[in-house]
C-alpha cells in the first residue's frame, strides 16, 4: 500500500516543493529529479564534528555541508549498532520489523528498501564501502562492499563478480570508487542515488600514514564523568567497553607492538599491520615505536594509566576523522567542479554515535545520549534556501526516517509499511504540529561483545525512561536530561518524579503499540498482553 502523500513520478523539484512553486527560478536544472549522495561513516560521534562540538577537532568539510544546508540537533538512531542501524536506514522500519536485531543476524534482502524503490522509479543506485548485512546488496545497479567490517589498509571488496583488493587507505579507496563511478560509470541521462559507506572511524582506529603525526602533541580534556562509578545503574556497571580496563586492548587498540605486551587481540594488530607496504610501515613504526618507548618509560598505573589510554584513543580516532573529513571535501569539490551541487542533495551521517570517554567508555549500544544520537547534516540545493533560513533543525528525527525522506525527495512513493516519517517538511522550514515529541529505542545484542544488556525505552525532549531486561537484569532507569544531561543520576522511583514516571510509562506503551513491538516475553508482560 502506498501512502496518500505519494508524489508523482519525476515531478519537477519546483512542483515537489508545493506551495512555493511560483517563487522557484525556472532554469532547466530545476526540472531534473534530484540526485542523492548519502555518505555514512561508521561510529562517528557528534562530539567530533566541529559544527556540533568544537572541543576536539576542526571538520571544515562536514561544516561546509552545514553552512550550505542544515544540521539536525536532535538526530537519533533506532538501535545503536551497525548492521541493525543500516537495516533501519534501508527499510525505514524498526529492528523487530526488519528482523535485523543484532550484528549476528543476516539481513533478509527480499524486503522493501528505499534503493529498490528508487530503482523502480528510474534512479540509478550504487553503493561503495561498508555493508555489514551478511546477505548481498539488492536494489543496486552497482555495488562494491567491504568484507565484514573491512580493513583500513588495502581493503578487500566483494563485487558481483568476486573479490577484489584495492590498494590504499580505506577512506580514500571508498571515495575513489565513488568518484570513479560518478565520473565514468553512471548513465548521465538518469538521476542517481550514490551511497558512500566508510569503514572509518571504526575500532581499532588506524590512521592513514599521511595523518599519522596529527594530534601527537595535543592533550584532550577528560570528560567530567570519565571515572564514573555507575551508582544506581547496574547495566552501565556491567558493560565491557571501558577504556581503563583491558577491554581497550594495549596491542590492537593502542598499537603497542612489543613482545612483552601479549594481549587478547594482539593477533588482530599483527594481521592489520601486514597490510601496510614498506613505506607505510616505516611511517607507522616511526610514530608508534616512540609511543611504546614513552609508555614503557612512564610505568603508569591506576587513574594515570587510564588517562594515558584515553589520550591515545582520542589521537588515533581523530586522525581517522581528519581523513574522513578530507574525503568528504573531495566529494564536495567534485560536485562543485562539475556543476552538480545545485541538483544534488548531500547527506552526511553515521551508523550511530560513539563514546569519547564519557562514562569511561569507547563503543556505543546504550540508549544513553552519546550513542543514541548520531550526526545528521544535509546540504540542500539552492531551491531550498528560500524555505529555510536557519541552519539548525531541532525536531526529533531518527534513522528510520531516512528512507521515506529520500523517497519523497526523489518524488517516489513511500510504502505504507515504512514506520519512519519523511522529514522533507522540516527541510522546508515547516514546523508540523503533529511532528513526534518522543522517540522509541531498542537494543538486542546480548550476550555479546561489550556486554551491554538488552533494553528499550522512550525519550522526550526532557526525560528518558529505559528498561534493561533479560536473564541477569531487570531494572528501570529514568533521567531528567535538563538537570542531568550526562545521565549520572537514575531517578526512577523517586517520589518527586512519580507523575513524570507514569507519563513516560504511558508514552512508552503507546510507542510500543504504535510500532507493534510486543513479541518478546518481557514486552508482552510489560504491556499486559
Ligand atoms: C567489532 C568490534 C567491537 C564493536 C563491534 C560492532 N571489535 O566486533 O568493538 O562493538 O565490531 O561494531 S573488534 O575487536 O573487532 O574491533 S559495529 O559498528 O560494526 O556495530
Ligand atoms: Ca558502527
Amino acid at each position: 500500500m502506498i501512502r496518500e502523500k505519494r508524489l508523482l513520478l519525476f515531478v519537477p523539484l519546483a512542483s515537489a516543493l508545493g506551495a512555493a512553486t511560483s517563487c522557484v527560478p525556472n532554469d532547466s536544472e530545476n526540472h531534473k529529479p534530484l540526485n542523492i549522495i548519502y555518505i555514512m561513516s561508521d561510529d562517528h560521534s557528534v562530539q567530533t564534528i566541529s559544527s556540533y562540538d568544537n572541543r576536539f577537532i576542526n571538520t571544515p568539510n562536514i561544516d561546509r555541508i552545514v553552512s550550505e544546508g542544515v544540521k539536525f540537533t536532535n538526530s537519533f538512531v533506532a538501535n545503536s549498532i551497525s548492521g541493525p542501524s543500516r537495516a533501519c536506514m534501508l527499510t525505514g522500519k524498526f529492528s523487530h520489523k526488519n528482523s535485523m536485531l543484532t550484528n549476528l543476524t543476516r539481513f533478509d534482502s527480499t524486503q522493501v528498501t528505499f534503493p529498490k524503490i528508487l530503482q523502480e522509479n528510474g534512479y540509478q543506485t550504487a553503493i561503495f564501502g561498508k555493508w555489514h548485512l551478511k546477505s548481498e546488496p539488492s536494489g543496486f545497479d552497482r555495488w562494491e562492499i567491504l568484507v565484514g567490517q573491512g580493513q583500513y589498509f588495502d581493503p578487500i571488496f566483494i563485487t558481483p563478480q568476486g573479490r577484489v583488493t584495492h590498494k590504499g587507505y580505506s577512506t580514500d579507496v571508498v571515495t575513489d570508487l565513488s568518484l570513479e563511478w560518478l565520473e565514468n560509470e553512471r548513465d548521465r541521462d538518469k538521476p542517481f542515488c550514490l551511497i558512500i559507506h566508510h569503514k572509518a572511524p571504526h575500532r581499532n582506529w588506524m590512521p592513514n600514514t599521511t595523518d599519522i603525526d596529527l594530534f601527537e602533541d595535543v592533550t584532550f580534556p577528560l570528560p567530567h564523568n570519565f571515572f564514573d562509578e555507575y551508582e544506581g545503574r547496574p547495566a552501565a556497571a556491567a558493560q565491557e567497553m571501558s577504556i581503563a580496563k583491558d577491554e581497550m586492548d594495549y596491542a590492537f587498540d593502542l598499537k603497542l607492538n612489543d613482545p612483552d605486551i601479549q594481549t587478547r587481540l594482539k593477533e588482530n594488530l599483527t594481521f592489520a599491520l601486514r597490510r601496510l607496504d614498506s613505506t607505510q610501515r616505516k611511517e607507522w613504526n616511526r610514530v608508534y615505536d616512540s609511543v611504546l618507548v614513552d609508555f614503557k618509560s612512564r610505568n603508569l598505573s591506576g587513574r594515570e594509566l587510564a588517562e594515558w589510554k584515553y589520550q591515545r584513543y582520542m589521537k588515533d580516532y581523530l586522525k581517522c576523522i581528519k581523513s574522513l573529513d578530507d574525503n568528504i571535501g573531495r566529494v564536495l569539490d567534485y560536485l562543485k567542479k562539475n556543476n552538480m551541487l545545485e541538483n544534488t542533495i548531500i547527506v552526511y551521517t553515521s551508523d550511530q554515535g560513539f563514546y569519547m570517554g564519557e562514562h569511561g567508555w569507547f563503543d556505543k549500544r546504550f540508549m544513553y545520549e552519546e550513542s543514541f544520537r548520531t550526526p545528521l547534516v544535509i546540504r540542500l540545493p539552492k531551491e531550498y534556501k528560500q524555505f529555510r533560513k536557519r541552519g539548525d533543525i531541532n525536531q526529533f528525527v531518527q534513522n528510520i526516517d531516512y528512507a521515506p525522506t529520500i523517497l519523497e525527495l526523489a518524488g517516489a512513493p513511500i510504502p505504507e509499511e515504512m514506520q519512519g516519517e519523511s522529514f522533507v517538511p522540516l527541510l522546508k522550514g515547516k514546523n508540523p504540529k503533529e511532528w513526534r515529541t518522543s522517540l522509541y529505542y531498542q537494543y538486542f545484542e546480548y550476550p555479546a561483545e561489550h556486554a551491554v544488556r538488552r533494553h528499550y525505552g522512550v525519550r522526550t525532549h526532557r526525560y528518558k525512561l529505559i528498561r534493561f531486561y533479560g536473564h541477569d537484569i531487570n531494572n528501570w532507569e529514568l533521567y531528567d536530561l535538563d538537570k542531568d544531561p550526562a545521565e549520572m543520576n537514575n531517578i526512577y522511583n523517586k517520589p518527586e518524579y512519580s507523575k513524570v514516571q507514569s507519563e513516560l510509562h504511558a508514552e512508552l506503551k503507546k510507542l510500543m503499540i504504535k510500532y507493534e513491538d510486543f513479541e518478546e516475553e518481557d514486552k508482552k508482560i510489560y504491556l499486559g498482553l
